[in-house]
């Protein structure tokens, strides 16, 4: 099993003018600081990137802004899903141009069952066939084991998925269809809910995908170190201690508050999109009050 893309990846803030379209200027502020915390990768566009919030145009522009921006340095996946398979085929094929490491979708949006999501990430796939593709699963009752044994066969470059969900038994039946397939073949599942980050490692997850780590990186790649050096103890401390800081996030929404902690730092990211609901300035003023006794600052810094 290859472990080309594997660590701490942020799922990036698409940062927000006014009116909703991007904000290129704060993203590549955004994008520098990801680079001082030396993330692995970034995921753009997906669902804390508001991909599917997007117009088609900005989505391509924060591609090719990221692109610019990080200079070949680290791999970028491109969440593509868009309630239209059409659109979603043209975005994957602008991301293979543009040179990225791999595409990205959600399940059908609108019209879903089996044939269907088959139907939808076959064309998506073979869109940007140089470059793996790696289903988002997420949310649906599905069996995302039998759907990615099923994807193996009917698409050449599937290279693994995202997965977000608190299953550590289903997440390790996907990882460990890794196993059998021919060694030149990349697999790699990222494991998506950031509460769980150590025991998906565990798990042998090779990497991570999250909203959170837009605002704290660092303890995610130390959790990751710490288990592959086998100090599980000190793995599971840091886990605790992110979960504090996304507990407060999850209780006022995610991208809202992440926007705040941004915001205190340095990086204005706009406001959420529609149809989230505004932050006002007392409201930012309570949220940001309750990061700092989560420990914002130090999980910052690490
Ligand atoms: O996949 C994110 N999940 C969703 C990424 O957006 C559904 C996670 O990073 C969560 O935001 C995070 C907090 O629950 O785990």
């Amino acid at each position: 099993m290859s472990k080309t893309l594997h660590g701490a990846w942020p799922a990036l803030i698409t940062p927000a003018n006014a009116d909703g379209t991007a904000n290129l200027t704060a993203l590549r502020e955004l994008v520098d600081y990801m680079l001082s915390k030396k993330v692995d990768g970034l995921y753009l566009c997906g669902g804390t990137g508001e991909g599917l919030l997007l117009a088609p145009k900005d989505r391509r522009d924060v591609v090719e802004t990221v692109m610019d921006q990080i200079g070949n340095s680290i791999p970028v996946i491109v969440h593509v899903g868009s309630i239209s398979t059409r659109e979603a085929m043209a975005l994957a094929c602008h991301a293979q141009e543009k040179g990225t490491a791999g595409v990205s979708s959600v399940m059908p949006v609108y019209l879903g069952g089996l044939e269907a999501t088959y139907r939808h990430y076959e064309a998506i796939a073979a869109s940007a066939p140089d470059i793996p593709f790696f289903p988002y699963l997420f949310g649906g009752q599905i069996d995302a084991t039998s759907l990615m044994k099923e994807l193996l066969c009917r698409i050449p470059n599937v290279g693994g998925a995202k997965y977000t969900g608190p299953n550590m038994y289903e997440i390790a039946q996907i990882i460990d269809l890794g196993d059998d397939l021919p060694p030149d073949k990349n697999w790699t599942i990222f494991s998506g809910m950031d509460e769980q980050c150590i025991f998906a490692a565990m798990m042998n997850a090779p990497g991570n995908i999250g909203s959170t780590l837009n605002v704290m990186p660092g303890p995610y790649s130390k959790m990751r170190a710490c288990y592959e050096a086998g100090d599980i103890a000190q793995g599971l401390s840091l886990q605790r201690q992110a979960n504090r800081l996304t507990a407060v996030m999850i209780d006022h929404g995610v991208t809202p508050a992440m926007r705040v902690a941004l915001k205190s730092m340095g990086i204005d990211c706009g406001p959420p999109r529609l149809p989230q609901e505004p932050v006002s300035p007392e409201k930012e003023e309570i949220i940001l009050d309750e990061l700092q006794g989560a420990g914002l600052a130090a999980l910052v810094a690490m």
